[in-house]
């Protein structure tokens, strides 16, 4: 199929939102052309603009970009009548929708973040504003409660789980177990199956990561940042 394929055999994809959120520049964008007239006036769009086009995987589809369904105005109401007429031959609708450029986002909020630099990130990466970077480190030391039937031994390679990334890791030293009973440091070269409160405590430089330094957090902070109250 090509630009010969009749209209009503295209998929109808059509723009719906309020005014100036970026519709058409949504379409010009997935087209790849200035199909539609953008600016920051409100209402640019009156009648719908229609654009056949290949979109791959989907095949022929029609575009329709509509004027925003919060106009005002008797003209306005004209438009939007005509928008409407247009949710009823449309087989996929778009919603666009945009809060605008915000200066900064709290935890839990929605949010779509563009980057200026075309960067090789994924699930479980950490983003941090560069005035504020968190800590990073290849080494630390951290209590361990070691819970597996065979003890573990400084030097063999471990799996380690740090959010969504599992990375080999090593502990290269045990400072000294403690007593489950006493709580007494007791010297140890491994550390050994005691049940679930066999705690070793590791100081010194300990676990490290093969690949790369990852971002670390202190318990301590870490409560303190949930926690605010406590
Ligand atoms: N900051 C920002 N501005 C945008 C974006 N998309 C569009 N704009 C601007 O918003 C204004 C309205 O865009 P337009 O596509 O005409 O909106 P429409 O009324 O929904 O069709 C124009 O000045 C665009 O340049 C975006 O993603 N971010
Ligand atoms: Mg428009």
């Amino acid at each position: 199929m090509n630009q010969s394929t009749p209209k009503g055999l295209r998929l109808h994809i059509g723009l719906f939102g309020r005014r100036n959120v970026g519709k058409s520049s949504l379409l010009n964008a997935v087209t790849r052309q200035q199909v539609a007239i953008v600016s920051n006036v409100a209402g640019t769009t009156t009648d719908p603009v229609e654009k056949p086009m290949e979109l791959l995987p989907l095949g022929p589809v029609l575009f329709i970009d509509t004027a925003g369904v919060d106009d005002v105005g008797a003209l306005g109401a004209m438009r939007i009548a005509r928008t409407r007429a247009v949710f009823d031959r449309t087989d996929l609708g778009i919603i666009v929708s945009a809060d605008g450029d915000l200066p900064q986002a709290v935890s839990g909020q929605a949010i779509t973040l563009t980057l200026a630099d075309e960067l090789d990130i994924s699930r479980g990466d950490v983003i941090a504003a560069a005035h504020n970077p968190p800590e990073t480190a290849d080494q630390f030391a951290a209590h361990l409660v070691w819970l597996d039937e065979a003890e573990l031994i400084p030097g063999r390679g471990y799996w380690l789980k740090i959010g969504t990334r599992t990375v080999n890791a090593t502990v290269t030293e045990i400072k000294h177990r403690i007593d489950i009973n006493s709580q007494e440091p007791l010297a140890a070269k491994t550390l050994q199956d005691m049940g679930m409160t066999n705690v070793a405590h590791i100081d010194g430089g300990f676990a490290e990561w093969v690949k790369q330094a990852a971002p670390v957090e202190t318990y301590e902070a870490h409560r303190a940042r949930r926690h605010p109250a406590r």
